[in-house]
């Protein structure tokens, strides 16, 4: 009795049924994974095939001839539609490999934005280039600021009413350790002017300084007021300046920021820390706006830092940096500076 494997197969037409489920399997494979799992079904060690050659031995010589023939005319074919397909499907891969990664080289770039300088501060540098071109040197000082620099040196005394014109926002808890001048109480600066008294305590005179910071004042916000704002003081004090030497400074600021039909107009003013005092307005859009104080410096804030009022004598100006920028810029409501609107910003 020859010992047969069940799956054995042992006619030729049977064979050629292998292959065509072979061939329909193969070619029909949607992806490569399909088709690595067709390959091992119909051409793998288990496949039907594989097993009819290895039931080989158990024929006699002509049925073993031809069904080996049949077997090999198989495999071949098999093989061939394997390697057809593989080709095919690997060209479709690298297809949609090559879309999904692919550069389009026309699509504009991506560039980053660019900043710009904020109209406040590009105007503050104007203003102070205007003043380094006429020779005074930039000075700085701290805007939390002890109430001596800020109000007693500038003549304005505890208790006078003149602090009530400038709403002041008191420094609670920092003060407790007196500073070189004794001073516990810290406030926010309402003004720039407290630099005057610092820098004249440092060098000698000839002085001729100008003071760009920042401001504070308890002031409710409106279209010309801000709470937080930006001052350029400037102090001049040699041995002979008029009201006169004011007035030609003044006047050569305003023609260089606001162009030369700018009108402005001096009023009769009162600071604590001038005398004579005035303010400073330029016509602008049916009104005048408020541009600055100044003054000639009080002899008794040149008392308080040692100068002699009898050998020097010289001007104080301190001017609001917002109402500059709205004048050169046509703005008409100074809370757009703080609103950090890049539509508002971009457009300078
Ligand atoms: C002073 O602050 C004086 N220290 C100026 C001074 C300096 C006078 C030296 C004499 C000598 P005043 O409070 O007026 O003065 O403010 C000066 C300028 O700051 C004003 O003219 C105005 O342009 C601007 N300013 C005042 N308050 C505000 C505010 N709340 N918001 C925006 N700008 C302001």
């Amino acid at each position: 009795m020859s010992k047969q494997p069940t799956n054995t197969t042992t006619s030729t037409s049977a064979i050629e049924r292998l292959r065509d489920e072979g061939l329909a399997a193969l070619r029909g494979a949607a992806s490569l994974e399909e088709l690595a799992a067709a390959k091992s079904a119909h051409l793998g060690k288990k496949s039907p095939l594989a097993l009819a050659q290895r039931g080989l031995g158990q024929l006699g010589p002509e049925e073993r001839r031809q069904l080996g023939q049949a077997i090999n005319a198989a495999r071949a074919a098999l093989e061939e539609a394997e390697a057809a397909r593989r080709s095919e499907l690997e060209a479709e891969r690298d297809r949609s490999v090559l879309a999904a990664e692919a550069v389009d080289v026309t699509l504009p770039p991506r560039t980053p934005r660019r900043g710009s300088l904020h109209p406040v501060h590009e105007t503050m540098d104007a203003m102070v280039d205007v003043f380094v071109g006429l020779g005074y040197r930039v000075v700085t000082g701290p805007e939390v600021e002890s109430d001596w620099f800020n109000f007693e040196a500038l003549n304005i005394p505890p208790d006078h009413p003149a602090r009530s014109l400038m709403d002041t926002i008191y420094v609670r808890g920092l003060g407790s350790e007196a500073d070189a001048y004794g001073v516990t109480d810290l406030l926010l600066r309402t003004h720039t002017s407290p630099v005057q008294a610092r820098t004249m305590l440092a060098q000698p005179p000839p002085v001729y300084v100008v003071v760009p910071g920042r401001v504070y004042r308890s002031d409710v916000a409106d279209a010309t007021h801000l709470p937080a704002f930006h001052q350029i003081e400037g102090l001049a004090i040699d041995a002979a300046l008029s009201f006169a030497d004011l007035r030609g400074t003044l006047a050569e600021l305003a023609r260089n920021l606001l162009g030369p039909e700018t009108r402005i107009r001096m009023r009769p003013h009162h600071f604590r820390f001038t005398e004579p005092s005035c303010e400073v307005d330029a016509w602008h859009d049916g009104r005048w706006i408020e541009l600055l104080g100044a003054g000639m410096v009080h002899p008794n804030v040149l008392a308080h830092v040692g100068y002699d009022s009898a050998a020097v004598q010289g001007f104080a100006f301190g001017i609001g940096v917002e109402r500059i920028a709205m004048l050169r810029h046509g703005i008409t409501d100074i809370r757009l500076f703080v609103e950090n609107d890049l539509r508002f910003l971009s457009a300078f």
